[in-house]
Formats: C-alpha cells, structure tokens, sequence
C-alpha cells in the first residue's frame, strides 16, 4: 500500500512510527511495526558470496571476485551459446529506477530478451482484464478514500483485512455510511467478517458468478443501456454468452443460491458500485477471463467511468504497480511502451543509446523462462533480483531442480533466502531505509521512500551491483549509481507514453504526498488521480465489453485428490517468508504452516486440532498443522505459501498457465490429506 511511516533513531535500534500519510492516514500493520528489525538483523548478508566448486558451501569474497567472476561468465555463455542463454528475474519490490534499470541492463548490457519478474505470478492477469477493456491498467482509477463514499463494494477473491489492513478504514467508513460490501471467498476470512455479503463461491468459480450476474441484470432489466449505448463496444456478443449462465447452472457451478444471485446484483446496480479484484480472482488458469467477466458486468451496469464507480485491481507488492509499468516484463518498455512497436522501441533505442535493431525482442513469461532451463535453447545462467522463487512459483519442487541445473545461478538479496541458497554468487544487497527511490502504489500514486541510513559495510544498493556489472560488460557509464540519475531518465523514457511519469519530480513528489500518473507537464501537469472520466484509453475512447465464458478448471478434485487445494496469506508473514520469518514476532504470532480443514472433513479422516498432517497433488506433498475450522467449505483446503522447505505450499500447486497473461493457477488444485501416524515435525526452514 505504501503506507507512510518515520523512521527514528532511539538508543540503538530504529524505531519506525506511522505518518499521517494519504494512503494509511496514520495506520499500519504489525509488518510496518516490526520493519526496522531486519535492518540490523544478525543473519543481515554483508559479503559477496561465491560457492566452493561442487560443495554445499559459500566462500565470503571481494566484490572484485564475485563481479569478475559473474560477468566473465555471463560473457562465456553468450559467446559460446547466445545472448538469450542469460537471463533475469525481477519484482515488484524493486523501486520504479531500479525495475527502469534492470530492464535497461537486460536490452542494454546482457543484450537478452529474457528478463521477467514475479509480478507475472501476481497481478498480470488483472493487467490484462484491465488492457482489455480500457486500453490501459492501472490498479485502481480512483484513491482509495472514494471507497468510502460508494453505495457498494464487491471484493473479489480478497482478503484485505490480512492483506492490506490499512486499507480497511476505507470499508469501515462504507458501511458507516451506510454502503454494503460484498466479498466473494470460499473463506469466511478476517474480511468476510466485517461484509454484509459474503458469497462463498466453489474455487475457481468467480467467472461463472459474475456471467450468472450479467444474466441477472439482462433478465431483471438493470442494466445502463444509456452507458453501454455511449461509451462501450461489443456488448451484444456478451449478453449472448450471459444468456446460458442461468441461476440454477450457476449454483451448480459456483454453489451461490438463486435468492443471493439476484439480491447482490440488484444491490449492485442500484447506486454507485465498485468492484475490486484481488489474487482470489486473478491468480486462476482463466484469471484474465475472470477478470473480463466482472469488468463485463461493472459496465453493463454502468458503474465504470463515472465518480464513485469503478473496477479496481488491488495490486500487492511495494511496487507492484511501477514494478509492472517499466520495462522488467519480456513484452515491455518503460512507461507501458511495447517490445513489439516500432515506434516504441525506435523512441527507447534512441534514449539508451544503441541501434533499434539491437534492442532485443520478447522474451519468455516468467514461469516458462524457468521451466525452460535445461532445454536447447533455455537460459544457462539467471540473476534474480528480489524474488524467492525456491518457494513462490508453483510447482515449486521441479522449478528448484530447474535452478539447480543452471550453469551460474546468481542472487541479489539481503538474506541468504530459498533461492539464495541454490546460488553459485549471492550479492549482498541494500535495504528499504538505505536506497532513496520511488515507488507507485495500487492507486497509481508515485511516492517517495526517503534514505534514513547507510547501508551496512561491504553492501551495495542493487543499482550500484548493475553499474559494476555493466562496466565489466562495457557499458558502466550507462548505468549511473544515484536513483535521481535513474528517475530523470524515466521520465525522459516514459514521456508520451501510457504510464507518463514526465511531469513527476522528486520535489513534486515531496511536496503534493505523492503524484498520480500519468503526469506530463503539457497535458496532465497535476497528474491524475481519477481516470475514465471522460474516455477510456482505447482509439475510439470506448470500454470494450469482452467475450468469455468458462471452461472449467485444469484440474478437477476425484476420488484420489478429493479436495480443492488453495493458498493464499496470512496478516503476521510476507510472501516467501525471507524477511517476515526473521521477525520475533511474528514469527511468535505465526510460528508454522498450517493447513485449513472444515470440521466435517477432518472428522471423517480423524484428523483432529493440531494433528500432523501430509497435503499432496499429483506434484507433490508438502507438511503442516491440521486446523480444524468452520470458516472455510468442506470440500476445500487452504494453505498459506509463506515457508520452504517441507512446509511449502507451491510443492503442490499446479503450473497451468493463463494464455493470455500467462499467469499460473496458484489457486486451485486438487489435494488429499492424510494425518501423519509417526510424530514428524514441521521443517524448520529459516536457513
Ligand atoms: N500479510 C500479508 N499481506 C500481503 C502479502 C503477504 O504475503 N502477507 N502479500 C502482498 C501481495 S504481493 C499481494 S499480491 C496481496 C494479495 O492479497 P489477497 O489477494 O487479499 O491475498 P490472498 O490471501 O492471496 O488471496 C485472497 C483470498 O482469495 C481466496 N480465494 C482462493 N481461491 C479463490 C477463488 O477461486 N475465488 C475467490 N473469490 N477467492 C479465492 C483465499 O481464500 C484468500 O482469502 O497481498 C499483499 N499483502
Ligand atoms: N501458492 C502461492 N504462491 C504464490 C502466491 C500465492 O498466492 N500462492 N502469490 C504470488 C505472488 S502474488 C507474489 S507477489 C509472489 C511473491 O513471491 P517472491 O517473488 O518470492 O517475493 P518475496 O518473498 O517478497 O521475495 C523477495 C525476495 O527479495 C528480497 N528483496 C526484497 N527487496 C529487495 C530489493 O530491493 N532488492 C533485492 N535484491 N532483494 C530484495 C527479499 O529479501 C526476498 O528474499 O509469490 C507468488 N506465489
Ligand atoms: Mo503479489
């Protein structure tokens, strides 16, 4: 959320204070409490690491021998077997220069058009639903405080309440208002408990809901024909697809009554509505399809483009919005250019100071990049730059044999995480507090994180690692060290372009608590906190309704798998667990995996409170704590991602990818549970 916070100097330790911020008004999470506890953390990386030939074991060195080391090898593979042999992976932690810069240093200095990062495992299938239909994607069009002033809120597959607990005074102040919000989940989470509704769909199924709603809305005559006449294409293809989601086919397919189908919808087109999606919805096989389908209902409603209406996607990481906007991805450029637009990529050449017809062309999606490794022609060698994929892709147990057949896997992190640990050169890296940056929240607001202290001894911000690198690739005075350096040219790279950053400067920033994008000193010099008002980004300034329906999921629940498996978070641990794991409390507050059971489940497999439990798929099995609970269906089993080793949920999950986001299906898949007889514990997987 990017929530606003001080940081001080108390004694000896730092002491972290919530700020009277736009974005968190002075709220904050136990995360954001406890944050500065990593910054002078004993396990704290602090020296380049290189492994000893064929050993489990890393020797500390210069930086002069791991950057010599790693660029010479880096030119031996290229040389030997192609520029494309190299690639990256990047995150949406990264601040906006640093995502600008290693997509610059992918094209740039490595010449390789494999670079991707895990915002393709997080929000690229909401991205897409929103390309669809508007013509750009930007998580949400509106600030969150509009939240407060709508009729009714629909949260699809979110569980703020864990997630983004910030965010939920925004919902409070709804219902204080007396709107309604709404939340489809097949938990009754944290989330669920504070909503009027809660509609607790079989996983998989929201497109099926939302196609079920349309078919509400066409039958009962809610819909804004005026809207849908003036300022959207391709309706009529769409109602026809709606017309075969009947009530009694959707309960079937969803598990949503008739009665609640038709209460929710109408409620929806009564006044002025918003619906967000989240990983519930997105992270599916057909995520971009789902996320289609409700955009396709937002409009036939008419409730997009208008004040205190809207679809949202509410975007997780620090900078899971400008992470995604500037060049990380293998289909992009900066500011949302294309790789495949010649003018795009004519207007790039020229600010990096190359040939157009040496700047790469796309590259593998995220998940394929990875799987690829071993194959003819797939990646020798990776530099991951923010991201645990030993523990956050699916299908996590053949990915770690993929990175373990990699010539020279290279790591940048300030812990020796999952990944870290398959490295051949770990690179110690700077914290949050030790790099200025900016970064754009889920709202599409640029905002500043402010340098408070030096980086430990010995330890490069990851900017500093790419300028040492490109130097020895014979590019260093393309790559400048300072993160204003950085910014300026962004703004130059994105001018013009969808996510124009032109007119944001660092004072600017500074001064106004944040710009909202696009921000070009001609057209938008104020930037632009509410988008759509008057036209929707496509060429002819219309929403494009989208056709889809559903197919079903890649893999069903039988009678050797018989429960629906899904993941997901909990509010004390973050992602992979690399930083939250190291925090006392919360580790306290959350000390182990867990696995979710309804108690009609367990009780038919004698499982009880507590007990160890194996959960396996057909791609492998994984250890926790059965935890017997009312709140999630009975034919349906959750299981937080945020531990390795034994206790990871991804050894589970199923890589079938959305085709057109290429998104994986973190969400569904099918599992079996059994109680462990022998007393096997729950693998300590710190380091
Ligand atoms: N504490 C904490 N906060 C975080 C993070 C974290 O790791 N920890 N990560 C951040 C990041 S990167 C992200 S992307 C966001 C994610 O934020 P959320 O999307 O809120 O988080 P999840 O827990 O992944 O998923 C939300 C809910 O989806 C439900 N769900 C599962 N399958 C389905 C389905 O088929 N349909 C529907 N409707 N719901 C389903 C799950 O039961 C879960 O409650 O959180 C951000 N905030
Ligand atoms: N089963 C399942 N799997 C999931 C999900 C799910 O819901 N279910 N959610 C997916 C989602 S939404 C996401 S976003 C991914 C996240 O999964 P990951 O991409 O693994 O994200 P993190 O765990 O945050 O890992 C970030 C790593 O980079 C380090 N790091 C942080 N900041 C920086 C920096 O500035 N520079 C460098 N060099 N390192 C840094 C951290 O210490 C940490 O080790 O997981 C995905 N995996
Ligand atoms: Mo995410």
């Amino acid at each position: 959320m990017q929530c606003g916070m001080n940081l001080q100097r108390e004694g000896d330790s730092w002491q972290v204070l919530p700020r009277d911020f736009p974005t968190n008004n002075g709220g904050m999470c136990r995360k954001g409490w406890t944050s500065a506890t990593l910054l002078e953390h004993p396990e704290r990386l602090t020296k380049p690491l290189l492994r000893e030939k064929n050993t489990d074991d890393f020797r500390a060195v210069s930086w002069e021998e791991a950057l010599d080391f790693v660029a010479n090898r880096w030119r031996q593979i290229q040389s030997a077997k192609g520029r494309d042999r190299v690639g990256i992976f990047g995150s949406g932690a990264l601040t906006n220069e640093k995502a600008y810069a290693l997509g610059k240093f992918a094209r740039v200095a490595l010449a390789t058009s494999n670079i991707d990062y895990n915002g393709r495992f997080c929000m690229a299938s909401g991205a897409a639903g929103g390309n669809r239909a508007f013509g750009v994607d930007r998580g949400l069009p509106f600030p969150m405080s509009d939240i407060a002033r709508a009729d009714a809120v629909f949260l699809f597959g979110s569980n703020v309440a864990e997630t983004m607990p910030p965010i939920v005074q925004w919902f409070e102040k709804l219902r204080e208002n007396g709107g309604k919000l709404l939340v489809s989940d097949p938990r009754a989470t944290p989330t669920v408990q504070n909503a009027d509704f809660h509609l607790q769909v079989t996983p998989g199924s929201d497109i099926a809901l939302a196609l079920g709603m349309l078919f509400v809305a066409i039958e009962e005559d809610l819909l804004d024909r005026e809207f849908i006449q003036s300022r959207t294409e391709g309706f009529e293809r769409v109602a026809k697809t709606a017309m075969n989601y009947w009530p009694a086919r959707v309960e079937k397919l969803t598990g949503i009554d008739e009665i609640q189908l038709r209460e929710t919808t109408r409620l929806l087109a009564r006044g002025n509505s918003m619906f967000l999606t989240a990983r519930g919805t997105e992270q599916h096989a057909n995520g971009s399809d789902t996320v289609s389908a409700i955009i396709n209902l937002a409009l036939a409603l008419g409730k997009v483009g208008k004040p205190l209406n809207g679809y949202g996607c509410l975007t997780g990481q620090g900078n899971g919005q400008g992470g995604r906007e500037h060049g990380q991805k293998a289909d992009q450029l900066p500011g949302y250019r294309k790789i495949d637009d010649p003018a795009d990529r004519a207007y790039i050449a020229k600010i990096w100071g190359i040939e157009e017809r040496d700047l790469p062309q796309k590259g593998r999606s995220g998940y394929e990049m990875l799987d690829a490794i071993g194959a003819p022609d797939g990646i020798c060698s990776l530099w991951v730059v923010g991201s645990n994929l030993a523990v956050s892709t699916p299908r996590a147990g053949h990915i770690q044999n993929r990175l373990r057949e990699l010539e020279l896997l290279v790591v940048s992190d300030f812990f020796l995480s999952e990944t870290a640990q398959l490295a051949h050169v770990v690179f110690p890296t700077a914290q949050w507090a030790e790099e200025e940056g900016t970064m754009t929240n889920l709202e599409g607001r640029v905002i500043k994180r402010n340098r408070a202290k030096t980086p430990p001894e010995g330890v490069l911000t990851d900017a500093q690692t790419m300028h040492e690198l490109a130097k020895r690739l014979g590019c260093g005075e393309k790559f400048p060290t300072q993160p204003r350096d950085l910014f300026d040219e962004l703004r130059l790279a994105t001018q013009g372009a969808t996510a124009d950053y032109s007119g944001v400067s660092y004072e600017k920033v500074e001064r106004e608590n944040g710009v909202f994008w696009p921000c070009n000193a001609e057209k938008s010099p104020d930037g632009t906190p509410r988008m759509f008002l008057e036209k929707f980004a496509h060429p002819s300034g219309r929403a494009r309704f989208f056709d889809v329906d559903f197919w079903g999921l890649p893999e069903e629940p039988d009678a050797d798998f018989p429960f629906y498996f899904t993941t997901g978070r909990v509010m004390g641990h973050y992602q992979s667990g690399t930083q939250t794991r190291r925090v006392t409390e919360l580790q306290a507050a959350t000390p182990e995996v867990f696995v979710e059971i309804h108690p009609d489940a367990a009780r038919e497999l004698n499982i009880e409170n507590g007990a160890r439990v194996r959960v396996s798929s057909r791609r492998g099995e994984a250890i926790g704590a059965a935890k017997i609970t009312e709140e999630i269906r009975a034919d349906t089993l959750f299981m937080p991602f945020h531990w390795g080793g034994k206790s990871c949920a991804n050894l589970l999950t199923i890589p079938a990818l959305d085709p057109t986001s290429k998104m994986p299906e973190f969400k569904v898949c099918a599992a079996k549970i059994e109680r462990l007889e022998t007393i096997e514990t729950v693998a300590e997987t710190i380091i």
